[in-house]
């Protein structure tokens, strides 16, 4: 689908809006291609860049960036096939083993990544895994608490990527490796709920190995015009599908070599 804008000012800005509500009030809205069924990829980007910097200019901060629907399981699971990324902000994350407030989400769903921190900037066109992980000082395991925006968990390509790929919030934890030191193509994980195991594969579901997920995210950060700077926090995509949550569910996720979260 094109990165072309198709969409006025007037139009990016009112579904900036709509967007924002959605997120601030954990409102479910119908997608934006029910009212835009024109809408491009590119539109869809264009929203959600607006998004980040109406929060930027009310003095959130930005760690980072995540790929989505990097992975079989997630693609037959939201019937989208192509991946996305989104942003990640400070206050989004949540610190391992405390409990995570769900009121003000609208149905959330867990999964499990490894997240990649870098200490040498990355840019598009053409980057790849080998140039990720050249440039990458830690991985570390992480579950994100994804959360449409959209009635129903149901969207399209250029709805999800308005509203920032679904992101909500995230934890790390277990151990920082350094990614010479751990085999990243093939760790195992399980993810847990109550202690009952929900889901388990290895890490090659994320494009064969999870380093192409965040280099397919330093190629559309190019596309839109952007680089990855040093010191980024980025989460590579679910492994597995994701799973909903209730309250009081305890949520874990086990890797091979990385610990657990
Ligand atoms: C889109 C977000 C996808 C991932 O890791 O695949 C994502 C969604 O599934 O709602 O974060
Ligand atoms: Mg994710």
């Amino acid at each position: 689908m094109s990165m072309t804008r198709t969409l006025s000012e007037h139009d990016i800005e009112h579904l900036t809006d709509r967007i924002e509500a959605a997120q601030l009030g954990a409102k479910a809205i119908s997608k934006l291609t029910d009212d835009y069924p024109g809408m491009t990829l590119g539109d869809g980007y264009t929203v959600q860049l607006a998004l980040l910097k109406r929060w930027l200019a009310k003095g959130r901060r930005q760690v980072g960036w995540k790929a989505g629907l990097t992975s079989k399981a997630k693609m037959d699971q939201m019937g989208v096939r192509v991946p996305t990324i989104g942003f990640l902000l400070a206050d989004m994350f949540r610190a391992e083993g405390t409990s995570v407030t769900t009121q003000d989400l609208v149905h959330p769903r867990v999964e499990c990544e490894i997240a990649f921190v870098t200490n040498t900037p990355l840019s598009g066109p053409n980057c790849t895994a080998d140039a990720v992980m050249a440039a990458t000082d830690f991985v570390v395991p992480a579950i994100e608490i994804i959360d449409s925006r959209f009635s129903g968990f149901k969207f399209d390509l250029q709805s999800v990527v308005a509203d920032n790929s679904s992101s909500a919030r995230y934890a790390t934890g277990g151990r920082a490796r350094l990614p010479k030191d751990v085999d990243l193509s093939c760790l195992g994980v399980v993810l847990e709920k109550n202690g009952e195991p929900l889901a388990m594969a290895a890490s090659a579901a994320v494009m064969g190995h999870p380093a192409e997920g965040v280099a397919m995210l330093v190629n559309v950060l190019h596309e839109l015009g952007m680089d990855l700077p040093a010191g980024s926090f980025v989460m590579s995509g679910a492994i597995t599908e994701a799973f909903a949550v209730q309250p009081g569910d305890f949520i874990c996720a086990r890797f091979q070599e990385l610990g657990s979260t």
